[in-house]
């Protein structure tokens, strides 16, 4: 049986999340880490939107959102707890304001040159009262967003906070974030993490 092929951007949050899980899963595959200025076109003939990742199955099925990948790889796992957890309604929001408003307002944070004078550290300041304080409030009442246990909403989310990170360091590590900073440290620390960020060659189809 070939494997699946994954089309992937090492550094792309949402291809992070579909790695990470494959990997958790245990499912083997290939991977195809991509060039975004010269997509391939197998990669487009399948999924025409040009975005990254795509899930090739065996059967030629195409997968091209990245919760789809989740949940096609934990359905093939023993363990539900990883998507059920990650259904609850508290959860389902969490990950839609994440993918919606904490997204726009990480790329204005992120990319300040690109809009108006103050825009920047206008949305960061949003995302601070709208996104990261209510996931705050989650992670200070348990451990994991899938409560004792992590779930695919822990997986979904970690990456993109892990850039709004990024941007400036010294300021979110400044903020009231106790909780929201340890669970942010320990998936940076976490073997799942380091296997997901694995160097692979561009264009080229490689087994995992
Ligand atoms: N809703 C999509 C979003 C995927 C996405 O936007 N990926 C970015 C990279 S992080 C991309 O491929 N952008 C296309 C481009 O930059 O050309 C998903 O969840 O899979």
């Amino acid at each position: 049986m070939p494997h699946p092929l994954l089309y992937t951007y090492r550094r792309c949050p949402y291809a992070m999340r579909a790695r990470m899980a494959l990997i958790e899963a245990g499912i083997a595959f290939d991977a195809y880490e991509i060039v975004l200025r010269d997509k391939p076109a197998a990669m487009l003939a399948a999924s025409p939107k040009g975005t990254v990742p795509v899930m090739v199955l065996p059967s030629g099925e195409v997968l091209d959102e990245s919760m789809d990948i989740m949940r096609w790889a934990f359905e093939q796992h023993g363990d539900a707890h990883w998507w059920d957890e990650a259904q609850t309604p508290s959860n389902q929001a969490l990950v839609a304001l994440n993918d919606g408003a904490f997204k726009k307002q990480l790329d204005t944070y992120k990319y300040p040159d690109r809009f108006a004078p103050g825009a920047s550290a206008r949305q960061r300041d949003l995302a601070l009262g709208d996104f990261l304080s209510q996931l705050e409030q989650r992670l200070r009442a348990e451990k994991y967003l899938g409560g004792n246990q992590a779930c695919a909403a822990d997986l979904a989310i970690f990456p993109l906070v892990r850039q709004f990170r990024a941007v400036n360091e010294k300021w979110f590590d400044a903020q009231a974030l106790p909780a929201t900073q340890a669970w942010l440290q320990a998936w940076l620390a976490s073997t799942l993490f380091e296997r997901c960020m694995k160097k692979l060659p561009s264009n080229e189809r490689v087994v995992f």
